[in-house]
């Protein structure tokens, strides 16, 4: 059976998590979404980041002037409710808030905000063996919007149409993801991740003002990198740099930390994953594996208590 929907404060069967056709959000993309991961650790099932997460899709509502009526603590506890209802000891999380039912027409604000929680189990975002190899990328044709056309500090449905262009256009070339430059022709992430480059013992990655989503995974790496003693630059990243750097890759909650092995068919490094990548990359899985959590940011859910519940629903 599939997990039951969290939705507007209820749960309701997967099947009959429905909206109608004419809510606003088909037509216009008018959605703000999160993307979270539990993960099944040696301490329980944990959810990484819970909070900074919720927050952003309240910051994102705010951009588009949804009003949430969902507190941040509401939140936490509908995502913890629908992980712990759903017996998955490991998961992926996606809240979506939107614009549903009401008067049709561009402006939302007559509309309905409605707000779903869906778990589902999820593996390797990028391939099975990306993590230990990495991938095959491009630098992508289209390019991450500008500063004054889309707000890209929020994680709004409408974005991604921008990233399924580039996401299909890699697909299409033979490779994995796509790089995206702003309009400037800086270097700004993938479609669905934040990008570091490494050289020289350093690691760069883009500031926030230029038209990146500031990732979570991607702080949590800042933070893990400084930690270790690594230097960590947030500055302009010419293309070129991603042809020569010692080591590219990606972080993102579904790609966690993914090494790019080549970009446009230029071996990066040795073209396989680098020491770098593997360094951070265990320091991560040590938090979401093992349940070791030095920065306090694993929120601890009770699976196996509903297991049963579920099981005969
Ligand atoms: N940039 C973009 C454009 C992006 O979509 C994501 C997450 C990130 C950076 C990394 O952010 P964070 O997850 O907070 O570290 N992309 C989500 C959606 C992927 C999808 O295909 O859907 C994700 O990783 O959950």
């Amino acid at each position: 059976m599939k997990p039951e929907i969290w939705f507007n404060g209820e749960f309701v069967a997967h099947d009959e998590a429905q909206i109608h056709v004419l809510s606003h959000v088909i037509h216009y993309g008018s959605s703000v979404f999160e993307g979270i991961r539990c993960y099944d650790t040696e301490q329980g099932s944990a959810v990484f980041r819970l909070e900074e997460h919720m927050q952003r899709l309240i910051d994102s509502a705010k951009v588009y002037r949804m009003q949430m009526p969902y507190s941040l603590d509401e939140l936490n506890q509908a995502v913890v409710d629908t992980i712990e209802r759903s017996g998955l000891a490991e998961c992926y999380i996606r809240p979506v808030t939107f614009r549903g039912e009401g008067p049709m027409g561009v402006n939302p604000l007559d509309n309905d905000v409605d707000t779903f929680i869906a778990v589902w189990e999820w593996g390797q975002y990028l391939g099975e063996e990306a993590l230990e190899q990495g991938v095959d990328v491009e630098v992508a044709s289209w390019n991450r919007m500008a500063p004054n056309t889309f707000p890209a500090m929020a994680k709004a449905g409408g974005n991604y149409l921008n990233a399924s262009l580039v996401k299909m256009n890699a697909v299409k070339n033979g490779k994995m993801e796509g790089i995206m430059l702003n309009t400037e022709g800086y270097v700004a992430e993938g479609s669905g991740e934040n990008l570091f480059v490494v050289k020289d013992g350093t690691l760069y990655t883009a500031p926030a003002g230029l038209s990146i989503l500031p990732g979570i995974t991607r702080d949590a790496i800042i933070t893990i990198a400084e930690d270790r003693g690594y230097e960590v630059e947030e500055k302009k990243i010419p293309r070129e740099s991603l042809y020569t750097a010692d080591e590219l890759f990606f972080t993102g909650t579904a790609a966690e930390i993914t090494p790019i092995r080549s970009v446009d068919d230029y071996t990066i490094g040795e073209g396989t994953r680098g020491p770098v990548a593997k360094e951070l990359q265990d320091a991560f899985f040590e938090i979401v594996r093992e349940g070791k959590d030095p920065y306090d940011w694993l929120t601890f859910v009770d699976v196996s208590a509903t297991e049963g519940a579920e099981l005969t629903a």
